[in-house]
């Protein structure tokens, strides 16, 4: 089990292109060969099918940005494991070594990140968004960001010609200056990048918010003027964490992202509050961790999930329990679909 996390651990907070290649390949394979699980999810179940934004997906589960980066490998297996869709790891116009270790600490119910935007730039990574999008089959969704709108324009465009299904526009990494949460803490600002983003590709644009605004509905408001087509909710939440034999911020960028069950009600709440206040699709995202929770979401209006710590903390089998519990949930309950159940908590 130790054995087990330390792997998920690193394949999640480490980016795979800052090893060595043919290392990192084989500790991915050997993570996946040690669990391998015959049965499959109810990949076929329809109750479990899900729309959005015009893409289909064989059920509401995805995993979340961040979570297991960017290989054709890495996500094919998250597909095989269960999931409905996969979203990258965020792409920026160029290539970032991210900030120096330690990136990531565990807290108490949850893990405290601040990876700072590592990734390959668009031009290394556009092959293999067409890799993925052959080998992968399930909605591919590339995660992007900018320090401008042009930029993220621009990456969102090669994305979607290379085969990306959609963008999912990273306006809310809470750490990086000059992009993310402080491009998604202004409405003008996002309404800028949104509509940008939209003159750049046909496909539909997901907008990631931050839990770290005063009114979450208001940013999403903004989001949806621009004519993004879906919402996530949410990204990390601000947090740090102190060592006490060192008396010092143990991150090295002292500030992280907080996500995990820790979060959970918090995003809950986001996405409740965005559903009572728009009309436009919502994915859930936060501490998600079993059934029960993909529930909760679905009540609260979202259409989908995202799952992200889980999985370090479980396995990619995590997929195949939530798919497996919500069928069970649906049939139990006598749902015919998940569509049925989505903001059903706002009933009055
Ligand atoms: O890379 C990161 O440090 C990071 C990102 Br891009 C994000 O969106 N959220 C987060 O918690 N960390």
């Amino acid at each position: 089990m130790s054995f087990q996390f330390k792997f998920n651990y690193l394949l999640l907070h480490q980016p795979l292109f800052r090893f060595d290649e043919a290392l990192s390949f084989e500790i991915q394979i050997d993570i996946y060969r040690k669990n391998p699980d015959g049965e499959t999810c109810p990949l076929n179940d329809n109750a479990l099918k899900t729309c959005l934004a015009g893409l289909e997906f064989r059920n509401p589960t995805m995993l979340a940005s961040g979570i297991l980066g960017y290989s054709t490998e890495s996500l094919k297996r998250i597909a095989e494991a269960g999931a409905g869709g996969v979203v990258t790891k965020s792409i920026g116009v160029k290539p970032r070594m991210g900030y120096p270790n330690p990136t990531v600490v565990q807290a108490n119910c949850g893990i405290i990140n601040a990876m700072g935007l590592p990734n390959p730039g668009i031009a290394e990574y556009a092959s293999e968004i067409s890799f993925t999008k052959i080998i992968t089959k399930v909605p591919l969704i590339v995660s992007v960001y900018g320090f401008s709108a042009k930029e993220y324009a621009e990456v969102a465009k090669t994305a979607t010609e290379e085969g990306a299904d959609a963008v999912e526009l990273n306006v809310s990494c809470p750490h990086v200056k000059q992009t993310g949460s402080e491009i998604g803490q202004n409405p003008k600002l996002l309404a800028q990048v949104v509509r940008k983003v939209k003159a750049a590709t046909r496909k539909p644009v997901i907008v990631k918010l931050s839990p770290n605004v005063t009114d979450i509905v208001e940013i999403a408001q903004a989001a949806i003027t621009a004519r993004a087509d879906a919402l996530t909710a949410v990204n990390t939440v601000r947090a740090i964490a102190i060592d006490t034999e060192t008396t010092l911020p143990i991150l090295s960028n002292t500030r992280g992202g907080l996500s995990g069950p820790a979060i959970k009600p918090i995003a809950l709440r986001a996405v409740y509050d965005i559903y009572e206040g728009t009309k436009t699709p919502i994915i859930g995202c936060g501490g998600i961790t079993n059934w029960q929770d993909a529930v909760e979401f679905l009540l609260a209006g979202a259409s989908a999930m995202q799952i992200g710590t889980a999985i370090a903390q479980q396995n990619p089998e995590v997929f195949q329990i939530i798919n497996r519990g919500l069928s069970a949930y649906l049939k139990k309950k006598k749902f015919r679909s998940v569509k049925e159940i989505v903001g059903q908590a706002h009933r009055s």
